[in-house]
């Protein structure tokens, strides 16, 4: 079906199901290419369901065995079954069991979801619509049902068998090579929280003593061998425990915990209930294999799936359109552990360079949606930046609007009130509301309007009256829903710095509700007074990204070189070095373009200088503040006719100006705050290798490091994370020592997958225009695989979202190795190729050239036969915008 005639799903189309299912009893009998699969299901018409109203559970691509209700088989006129459909034409108006066997391959189930096999161990992926590719179900998350699981073995190939809940018995099954497992789950789930796992795997044990005193015991699951690469994770499982007692009051639910580390799985992991399943790259790290940016991953990871066990789990979502109720949710409590267990201001901006590395761009393109969409027609794309990081900044600004003590209230409502429920957004904002008597209706168009608003900010101080003039104006773009937008409701933090780098205080502010260092801006422009400003004040606006927009103020360079240099609140002071840093590169880039050499205000370099050299600063603060804005956020800033290669090159000279200047003085910093020798991966070690990183990358721009010198840091390294950065320099420097690096990085490494793939994604991210071919040739090497989706994400996907020289070479070489790759990995694994094909998303902003040779591709592509749904629809999206 092309995708223009795949249905719609709109949310104006919501209703209940006509049967509620009470308890599923699940029994699996294991074999790779032949499971079978017997449900037994307790169904129930709800109120008010006519007699005779026909039940139609989902499948998708299932072969039923057999049927059977009330323990009689069903005669062929009495259902209907389809691979995606079963309808039972006139079930009995009372409550009946119905049980469905089907049958299934998981050794050739290469999609990831549903039941399948990685590396020989069976495992399930039912988020968002998988249960249904394993039994017909009413497959959508507002039918919770109790599940008990039993799974049957060969005990030889699958001596570990694990499902969601508490295990309730396990044994041989007596005369046979075989062996079986019953597990109960007591909380009622939807279908996507399912799991299973069998397999040869070994663990490692551990317990948890919950606030109220009951043991947990926990276990993570790896591969036998890996046992100590999963040690780092259990203690992030249990500082997590503990975490979400303290900060939210929630205390885990059930006897044990178990985390199951695979090889093959589609995205990072899954919170199922009491059994979350993980990508191994955010379980397994050691010194040896893991970088510092690995175990903050990891911890990440680790926090995130867990804390859905009370936003996503326990609470869960009334429909598809609310998934950013439990993901923006549990993204922002899983930053606030990061902030609590980390730097807070570290970790606050790095949340804000990813979201505008990733959510901005979208939001600005032709894949745009709100965070609470209205429809769609494939829900695996809706996974997004969107739904995720901006859903977790609405609830930041929320926490931001109603104080920390009132965000807590109305979360303790949230979960007294929706406990055991399927809830929504509204729900969700109903409880804050109602917990602090605060009107959130225009704050709730958050969820609802899509795209980034620009905030223009224009001041004036006016000495002799002592007072600052504060003009705020929020302009809303517009979208591919085309839907008119309202004013927004945007908490701007703030600051007046004066003149000795303290805030100055003020008596009265007219013009806005402001209070407790914010301004609430809720009408589209507003014009706002402050009195009894006793000197010149620099405002200082947006602290801490207080609202996720586009701040276009009109404060000065000098202003903003002063904020580098004395803003109290760090986020507002990188952001400071970031607005001149974005200013210059686009400045440069016309330049370039022009045929002139970029030149640039040496105070700048200054600026960053004595920020560098100034110990009381975090070192990992001064390395982010010595990191300039990415190519991607030059492309996003000019917005149309962007010529990557030019932002590359105004890049470029900066980066060799502030080197020139400042190389030796960061080398210095850097060396004064050098990390102990022992390696450990903790926040204050991994920033002082950061800003050593830094010195590396500055010296080379500034001529003081050569290709020996960088050659003798690739083997001094002594660690993965030294090692890593000194390689991604050389090769991305394009060294004489690179090919040699590259050589003793594989060597050293070869036979580790997870540590391989950030080879391929250092040589994909090689800003060049041959680096297409390079890709090429590595889609041939023995390191990688089309199969498994970590490779394709290390070696294609890094290239065609974090090299845009290589990607978007003019002659559209980039484009068209993606486009294949999408083409060739789609039959097999539509989720992944749907996830590369977003990278298109920008393509409308590039220069005619380039536009045209993007456009070619996807059309090309979009007109090849029998793609799946996932790429079809983000093709018909991405062309249409
Ligand atoms: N909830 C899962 C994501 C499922 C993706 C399905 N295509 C992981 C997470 O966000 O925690
Ligand atoms: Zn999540």
């Amino acid at each position: 079906m092309a995708a223009e005639e795949t249905p719609i799903v709109r949310l104006e189309d919501y209703r209940p199901t006509d049967y509620s299912i009470e308890t599923v009893e699940l029994d699996f009998r294991l074999a790779p290419e032949a499971t079978e699969v017997r449900s037994r299901l307790r169904l129930a018409p709800r109120p008010g369901t006519p007699a005779g109203t026909p039940l139609a559970l989902d499948g998708d691509g299932l072969v039923l065995k057999s049927l059977a209700m009330d323990g009689a088989a069903l005669p062929a006129e009495a259902f209907a079954a389809t691979p995606d459909r079963l309808t039972i034409h006139a079930p009995p108006a009372r409550p009946f069991d119905l049980e469905v066997v089907t049958r299934l391959d998981p050794s050739a189930n290469t999609t990831l979801m549903g039941l399948y096999i990685s590396n020989g161990i069976y495992a399930t992926q039912c988020e968002a619509e998988g249960f249904r590719r394993i039994t017909y179900f009413l497959d959508r998350p507002d039918v919770l049902a109790v599940y008990t699981t039993r799974i049957e073995a060969r005990a030889d190939e699958a001596p570990v068998l694990l499902s969601n809940g508490n295990l309730v018995e396990a044994g041989a099954i007596p005369g046979t090579d075989r062996h079986f497992a019953v597990w109960h789950d007591p909380f009622p789930k939807p279908s996507y929280l399912f799991a299973l796992v069998g397999g040869n795997l070994a663990a490692v044990h551990d317990r948890f003593r919950t606030m109220s005193g009951r043991d947990v015991r926990l276990a993570i699951y790896c591969e036998p061998g890996k046992e100590e690469r999963c040690r780092y994770a259990m203690d992030a499982l249990k500082r997590s425990m503990r975490w979400d007692e303290e900060r939210f009051g929630r205390e885990y639910d059930l006897d044990v915990f178990n985390i199951v580390a695979v090889s093959d799985f589609n995205m990072g992991a899954m919170e199922n209930k009491g059994l979350n399943v993980f990508n191994d790259k955010y379980v397994l790290v050691d010194p040896e294999t893991g970088t510092d940016q690995d175990y903050a991953g990891v911890e990440t990871v680790i926090a995130h799936e867990y804390f859905h066990n009370w936003t996503g789990n326990r609470i869960t979502c009334r429909d598809w359109f609310q998934l950013c109720l439990k993901e923006g949710l549990t993204v922002f409590r899983d930053q606030e552990f990061t902030s609590d267990m980390r730097s807070r201001p570290v970790k606050r901006i790095a949340d804000v360079v990813a979201l505008r590395q990733h959510q901005f761009p979208e939001d600005a393109g032709p894949l745009a949606h709100p965070p609470r969409p209205t429809t769609y027609r494939e829900i695996n794309n809706f996974y997004t930046a969107t739904v995720y990081e901006k859903g977790a900044e609405i609830c930041r600004m929320l926490q931001t609007v109603l104080g920390r003590h009132g965000f807590r209230a109305g979360m303790d409502l949230y979960f007294e009130r929706h406990d055991g429920d399927a809830a929504t957004i509204e729900d969700f904002i109903a409880c804050f509301a109602d917990a602090t008597g605060t009107d959130l209706s225009q704050f709730s168009l958050w969820y609802h309007q899509a795209g980034t608003p620009t905030l223009h900010a224009e001041h004036a101080y006016d000495p002799d009256r002592q007072r600052l003039t504060l003009r705020l104006q929020q302009d809303l773009p517009e979208t591919p829903d085309r839907r008119p937008k309202h004013a927004m409701h945007v908490p701007v933090a703030f600051g007046l710095v004066g003149p000795d780098g303290q805030d100055l205080s003020f008596r009265r502010a007219e013009g806005a509700r402001v209070d407790d260092g914010i301004i609430h801006l809720t009408t589209g422009s507003a014009e706002i007074t402050f009195d009894g400003v006793t000197a010149r004040p620099v405002p200082s606006l947006l602290r801490g990204f207080s609202a996720p927009v586009r701040l276009r103020s009109d404060v000065s360079r000098d202003d903003r070189l002063f904020l580098i240099g004395h803003d109290p609140d760090p986020f507002s002071r990188w952001e400071a070095a970031q607005s001149i840093g974005l200013e210059f590169l686009r400045a440069g880039t016309a330049a370039v373009r022009a045929g002139r050499r970029p030149e640039f205000d040496g105070r700048f370099a200054e600026e960053l200088g004595r920020l560098a050299a100034n110990d009381e600063l975090d070192p990992a603060f001064r390395a982010l503040a010595l990191m300039l804005p990415s190519e991607g956020d030059v492309a996003q800033a000019i917005g149309s006719d962007v010529d990557p290669d030019a932002i590359h090159e105004a890049r470029l000279a900066l980066q060799s100006a502030i080197g020139e200047t400042i190389a030796e003085i960061v080398s210095e910093a850097a060396a004064r705050n050098a990390p102990a020798p022992a390696y450990s991966p903790d926040a204050g070690q991994a920033g002082r290798r950061a800003l050593a990183h830094a010195a590396w990358s500055l010296g080379i721009a500034g001529g003081l490091i050569g290709s020996e010198d960088m050659l003798s840091r690739y083997r001094d390294a002594g660690n993965l994370t030294d090692r890593l950065a000194a390689l991604r320099l050389a090769a991305h420097h394009r060294l004489g020592c690179a090919d040699e690096a590259l050589s003793a990085f594989y060597e050293q490494y070869r036979g580790n997958a997870l540590v391989l793939d950030k080879w391929l994604m250092v040589q994909a991210t090689i800003p060049a225009h041959d680096t297409v071919d390079r890709v090429r040739n590595l889609m041939r090497h023995p390191a990688f695989s089309m199969k498994t989706p970590n490779r394709v994400y290390a070696l294609l996907r890094s290239f065609a979202t974090a090299n845009p020289v290589g990607f978007n070479r003019a002659d559209g070489a980039g484009f068209r190795l993606i486009a294949d790759v999408i083409a060739e990995i789609d039959p097999h694994n539509p989720s992944v190729a749907a996830r590369l094909a977003t990278a298109f998303r920008s393509f409308a902003m590039l220069e005619p050239a380039r536009r045209a040779a993007a456009q070619a591709a996807l059309s090309d592509l979009s007109a090849r036969p029998n793609l799946s749904r996932d790429v079809g629809d983000i093709l018909l999206r991405t062309l249409e915008g």
